[in-house]
């Protein structure tokens, strides 16, 4: 375990290479249904680097307005598809938590500019369940700091195939994506990284 924070679970290599094709295949399948956007931040509206869509019954969406969660999408007005099986069984073994996660937010991050600001994930409702992130094709360097904005921070690879439980303190603590390593991996087509955070939006 690179970090040791109260919560934080670290495995990389928890998807075999089959599972990980499966995973790719699965979600390229949801983005037919629920396209890729790409976001604007609140106020500024400046563009994300990386493209996002959504399965389950609640996605989590940005415009100029703010963040939030919305059953769906908002480009098509259609309600995101539902999580598919594997994860939630993915979600299970892992967490334990006693309810499925509502929202799988799936992140794309493609080529040298790709990258996710140091946040807390803090639009749900509760912040009892854990996060799920689960990490397909090119590598990530991600950082990880404390609960308060101004702590140190840490940066580690990670991996396909890498799930990262983040229960307990680490629910709580800010984290990013530094960068991808462009060409890591071939799993992607057309190359890229495809990061699904899992999480429970309401109290269960
Ligand atoms: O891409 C990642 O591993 C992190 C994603 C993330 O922090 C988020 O979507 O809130
Ligand atoms: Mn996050």
């Amino acid at each position: 375990m690179p970090v040791a924070v109260d919560g934080f679970r670290h495995h990389p290599d928890h998807l075999d290479p089959a599972a990980q094709q499966a995973l790719v295949r699965t979600v390229l399948t949801l983005a037919g249904e629920a396209p890729f956007s790409r976001y604007v931040m609140p106020g500024s509206g400046r563009p994300f680097s990386i493209d996002m869509t959504n399965a389950g019954p609640l996605g989590w969406v940005a415009d100029r307005s703010g963040y939030r969660y919305a059953p769906a999408h908002p480009g098509t007005g259609r309600p995101w598809p539902p999580i598919p099986e594997a994860l939630l069984a993915l979600w299970r073994t892992l967490t334990g938590y006693r309810a499925d996660p509502e929202c799988c937010l799936i992140n794309l991050y493609h080529g040298a500019g790709a990258r996710l600001g140091l946040h807390r994930d803090e639009d749900e409702q509760t912040f009892d369940a854990p996060i799920l992130n689960l990490s397909l094709g090119d590598t990530a360097v991600f950082r990880l700091g404390g609960p308060r904005r101004g702590d140190p921070t840490r940066s580690f690879a990670v991996t396909s195939g890498t799930a990262m439980v983040f229960g307990g303190l680490s629910r709580v603590c800010y984290h990013g994506i530094d960068r991808i390593l462009p060409g890591s991996s071939r799993l992607v087509p057309g190359g890229g990284r495809i990061n699904l955070t899992l999480r429970r939006v309401t109290p269960a």
